[in-house]
């Protein structure tokens, strides 16, 4: 035997179409590809940052449950689900039905590219996000970012950005 359980943090959002209905395929998609959900955040709705010009978002962070310690193998799962949910990329940073973003996987740092597609962990965005930093500071307040050596609490209570982020309480 040996230790075969890791735990990794998603970013989920999407702004198009049904959004949480969206976010719900997704977990329950992720689960059926072998990563089964640990813990949820809340949904958040909230302004785009980046690229100004499109819908709001719903945002959520969600742990799972991997079998491995590969990070590529888990972003092509992700990236796979994206698909499998009709994603179509367009603009980037642009609108989409769902995004599946790797935030964190256990104190893994990468930066890397493998058969065209580039990892980078921890998310290199996450501590300039509100979106992201509320959800995750919910539901894993006290986790430490590898590189920042802050934890999510204390990455929320610094971070520079000011866009809105509310508590989803549906349409
Ligand atoms: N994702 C982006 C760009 N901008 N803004 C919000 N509020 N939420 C997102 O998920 C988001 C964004 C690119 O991944
Ligand atoms: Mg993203
Ligand atoms: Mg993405």
């Amino acid at each position: 035997m040996h230790n075969s359980a890791y735990i990794a943090y998603l970013g989920l959002g999407s702004n198009l179409g049904d959004r949480a209905a969206h976010l719900l395929r997704a977990i329950a998609a992720l689960a059926n590809s072998g990563l089964p959900l640990l813990a949820a955040s809340s949904l958040y709705q909230t302004e785009p940052v980046d690229y100004l010009a499109q819908p709001e978002f719903l945002n959520q962070v969600i742990a799972v449950q991997v079998p491995h310690r590969d990070p590529f193998a888990l972003l092509k799962t992700c990236l796979g689900v994206e698909l499998q949910l009709g994603r179509q990329r367009t603009v980037l940073r642009g609108p989409r039905t769902i995004d599946i973003d790797l935030l964190l996987f256990e104190d893994l740092v990468r930066n890397g590219e493998q058969d065209g597609v580039s990892l980078l962990l921890p998310h290199p965005r996450l501590h300039l996000r509100r979106f992201v930093l509320t959800p995750l500071a919910e539901i894993a307040p006290r986790i430490v970012h590898p590189v920042l050596g802050k934890t999510a609490k204390q990455l929320l209570a610094q971070t520079p950005d000011s866009a809105t982020v509310q508590i989803y309480e549906g349409a």
